[in-house]
């Protein structure tokens, strides 16, 4: 059993897991930076420890400190949210040699899905459809060869990859090369690793993911899907769920491909497996294993808590949902709300000098912002997050609008103007979109 559990994170998801724990009778510790000192999480935590001066990677991402703290509170689990530790094996091995437990899969599967390559692999093995490509890594010298074979446009990625960086395309034989080797360049510049594989070239799909839930004892859940195309530079912007492209039968049809995969890995904890889809088929490219961002569009159509999943499953509690007590209600969408310029995206740290949170029915924020808090510049522009859900995807896009309308933030630049813009859209309206379509909007709409 978990008795104590250390929250190694910060800001909207430090809170979210905060507020689980509390609702199965955990007791909390919080952990932070000097810059973070005043943050709602700490002061709703039983109990906090500062960690480090403000710099992630001597706070946050400062293994030992994490572990001191643990033992200095008798913190007997860690909840590592999202970015941060929370895909760090290294970090899994050495709670589990302090005998902590970490809310999340095996360090095993941080590894295999960590490595792009023998994610594919293994994604491949275990029956999910993947993008067609090289049969692992490519070295320049078989680039060609293997272009060949899967027909141009290619992509070129990094093994290591994740968030677009060391990703190319070559649209013809003429481009390979310097493809390959920018590719080859950005990915060890970025992740002091130059392997590449090579894929076919989607060239308009949409961004779907499903959401996965195992125990580790072989058996697992899926809870449907987040269409997650709406992205700025690998940044998403907007979600919903559910796909606006998906009729009921598909959902179903690649939920079980995924539930049953992870059935035979004995996945534990939560999990994400990504994939493009056009003209009807299903690629994964990559899976992540956490708490995503977006979870809480999932948790608003299921009516599932997926941190107190999270949570059983790691206690070996097991799931509290079988597959067929789970029903997708209605339609949610999330929109993030960044402290950035809504046009040019520059962060805009600052003081919140007035906070209003919208209300009402289908209505979820879940922020640390507050009026008085000072956003500090060190860490991403995430400041919350707003979660409307409605029996219809009209009626959610309706309430959207009703909310936006309330919602006040002053003294800082968000991004909540960008979603004023976007719900008033015909081809948003249309639910019409794939993954180039905000850019390409920002662009026309910039002139
Ligand atoms: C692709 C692709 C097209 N074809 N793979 C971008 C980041 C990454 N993790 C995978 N990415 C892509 N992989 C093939 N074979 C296009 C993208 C991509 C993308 C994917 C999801 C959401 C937004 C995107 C924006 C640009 C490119």
């Amino acid at each position: 059993m978990i008795s104590k559990i250390l929250i190694a994170n910060r800001g909207e998801i430090a809170l979210r897991v905060l507020r689980a724990c509390k609702e199965l009778g955990i007791a909390t510790v919080a952990v932070h930076s000097t810059a973070d000192a005043d943050a709602m999480h700490v002061r709703l935590a039983d109990e906090s420890v500062c960690i480090g001066p403000p710099p992630s990677r001597d706070s946050y991402l400062n293994i030992h400190q994490i572990v001191a703290a643990c033992e200095i509170t008798g913190a007997d689990a860690v909840h590592p949210g999202y970015g941060f530790l929370s895909e760090n094996a290294k970090f899994a091995d050495i709670l589990d040699a302090h005998d902590i437990t970490f809310i999340g899969p095996t360090a095993e599967h941080i590894r295999i899905m960590g490595d792009k390559i023998t994610a594919k692999k293994t994604a491949q093995e275990l029956g999910i459809p993947v993008v067609p490509g090289s049969d692992g890594e490519v070295k320049p010298e078989n680039a060609l060869e293997v272009a060949r074979k899967i027909g141009f446009p290619v992509l070129i990625k990094a093994t290591a990859g994740g968030g677009g960086r060391g990703m190319k395309v070559a649209r013809s034989e003429a481009d390979l090369e310097e493809a390959v080797s920018t590719a080859r360049a950005e990915a060890l510049a970025a992740f002091g690793n130059d392997a590449v594989y090579m894929e076919k070239y989607l060239g308009k799909p949409r961004h779907i993911e499903i959401q996965i839930v195992g125990d580790g004892a072989g058996n697992a859940v899926h809870l449907g899907e987040r269409d997650c195309s709406l992205q700025r530079r690998h940044q998403k912007v907007w979600e919903e769920a559910n796909s606006p492209a998906l009729n009921v039968d598909q959902r179903m049809k690649i939920g079980q491909i995924c539930a049953d995969a992870m059935k035979k890995l004995k996945y534990r904890g939560a999990g994400t497996i990504e994939f493009l889809y056009e003209n009807g088929e299903f690629y994964f490219i990559e899976m992540n294993t956490r708490l995503q961002v977006e979870h809480p569009i999932t948790e608003a159509i299921t009516g599932i808590d997926l941190v107190h999943e999270q949570i059983r499953v790691a206690s070996g509690g097991g799931l509290s949902v079988k597959q067929e007590d789970i029903v997708f209600s209605g339609h949610a969408i999330e929109c993030r709300i960044n402290a950035e310029d809504p046009r040019t995206f520059v962060p805009s740290p600052g003081t919140i000098t007035h906070f209003h949170a919208p209300g009402g029915l289908g209505v979820r924020v879940d922020s640390g912002a507050y009026q008085g808090y000072r956003i500090p510049p060190y860490y991403d522009s995430l400041i919350g997050k707003l979660i409307v859900h409605g029996r219809t995807r009209v009626e959610c896009m309706m309430r959207l609008r009703r909310v936006l309308d309330e919602f006040v933030i002053d003294g800082i630049k968000t991004t909540l103007p960008l979603f004023q813009d976007l719900i008033n859209n015909q081809d948003i309206a249309n639910g019409d979109y794939d993954i180039h379509w905000l850019e390409k909007h920002l662009a026309a709409t910039s002139e």
